[in-house]
């Protein structure tokens, strides 16, 4: 029997390609040059994408793809695809939830730490020798003791949560729901900005949470205030950002994701105040791991059995074993 036809869509590792070899035909969309004829050629065979957090599934594909069952995408995100449609059509969309929690709290707190110590001032003043010529580092904040604003206190916000408390700090939230713990809650974020120090962002992107982080947010927020954004570089606007970090609205920002990646604006590139990572969240080899392991598990499970171990919300109502 020939194998399934696999549309992979962005990178995936070498591993996610060994297991998945021996069971798909892997078409690797970006290597074609006419895309349409591809698509159009394979419609009714492709039954699988494989795909990611950035690239999703492009737009009218989950249209045009008649034979389509299954989106595995490897990332928690999945603003990128259009799942209620989907959903619409029987087509099932997996992610991967959970496994890149602790990766990308991690990431959150390093980006925290770095902003308040100075870590990348300190870094260059040791290596350029400012040290030996002009003595010590002036000193940081300390980030012990801090009231810390969690915007979307859902799976990776709690486990942000987790690890401030480590520093004593006092957690404050808002998310769509208020939730049983004994967390400060606030009714918008900016209530939120308004009681904290520093306000972590982490909600989904796409259109519901698009520039939740607005002007006025970052004003709340505050001269002295820090917000660091792991989510989508949507949820913040980022014009509204720059100016306020220009005018010293708000203090300082530690940024892991952008409005128009992988394009990061000059003018952050030159803020002092400002720390900024290339969407590294979960990117360490073994939580990437993980993620690529539930990625290629969804997609073999629902051929060989119909149960998938992870579908996105929208697709609860599909008839998944
Ligand atoms: P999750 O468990 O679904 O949590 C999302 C949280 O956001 C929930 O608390 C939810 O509120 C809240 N929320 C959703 N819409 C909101 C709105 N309009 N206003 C206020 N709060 C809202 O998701 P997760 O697994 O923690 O992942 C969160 C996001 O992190 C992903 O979707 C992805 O975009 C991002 N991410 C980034 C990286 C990176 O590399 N930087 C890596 C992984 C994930 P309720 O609790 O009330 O439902
Ligand atoms: C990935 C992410 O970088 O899981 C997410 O939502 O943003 C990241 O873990 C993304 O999926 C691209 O591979």
């Amino acid at each position: 029997m020939p194998k399934r036809k696999l549309l992979q869509i962005g990178n995936i590792t070498s591993r996610m390609a060994d297991r998945l070899e021996s069971e798909f035909d892997i078409i690797e969309y970006f290597k074609f040059q006419n895309k349409e004829k591809l698509i159009s050629d394979n419609a009714k065979e492709i039954v699988c994408v494989l795909t990611d957090g950035h690239w999703g599934v492009p737009d009218n594909l989950i249209e045009r793809l008649t034979g389509l069952e299954i989106i595995s995408s490897y990332g928690v995100g999945y603003d990128a695809i259009d799942a209620d449609f989907a959903a619409s059509k029987n087509i099932v969309v997996t992610h991967t939830p959970e496994v890149l929690n602790n990766e990308v709290a991690d990431t959150a707190i390093m980006l925290w730490l770095a902003v308040y110590r100075q870590l990348i001032q300190a870094d260059r003043w040791a290596r350029q020798g400012n040290w030996e010529k002009e003595g010590s580092f002036p000193l940081s904040r300390s980030v012990q003791n801090q009231k810390v604003g969690i915007l979307g206190l859902g799976r990776i916000g709690e486990t942000i949560a987790k690890r401030a408390k480590a520093f004593e700090a006092e957690i404050h939230y808002h998310s769509r729901s208020q939730k049983d713990n004994d967390y400060h809650y606030h009714i918008s974020p900016k209530e939120l900005a308004k009681n904290v120090d520093v306000l972590f962002v982490i909600t989904p992107g796409g259109n519901s949470t698009k520039h939740l982080v607005d002007e006025s947010v970052l004003k709340a927020l505050g001269k002295s205030g820090t917000l660091i954004n792991v989510s989508r570089g949507s949820v913040v606007d980022e014009m509204a950002l720059i100016k306020a970090l220009q005018t010293g609205t708000l203090g300082f920002a530690g940024l892991d994701v952008f409005e128009a990646e992988p394009i990061v604006p000059k003018e952050l590139k030159s803020m002092e105040n400002v720390v900024l990572t290339p969407h590294i969240g979960s990117a360490t080899t073994q939580t990437r791991q993980s993620m690529g392991d539930l990625t290629c598990d969804n997609l073999l499970s629902y051929f060989k059995s119909g149960k998938v171990f992870t579908p996105v919300p929208e697709c609860s109502k599909l008839n998944l074993l």
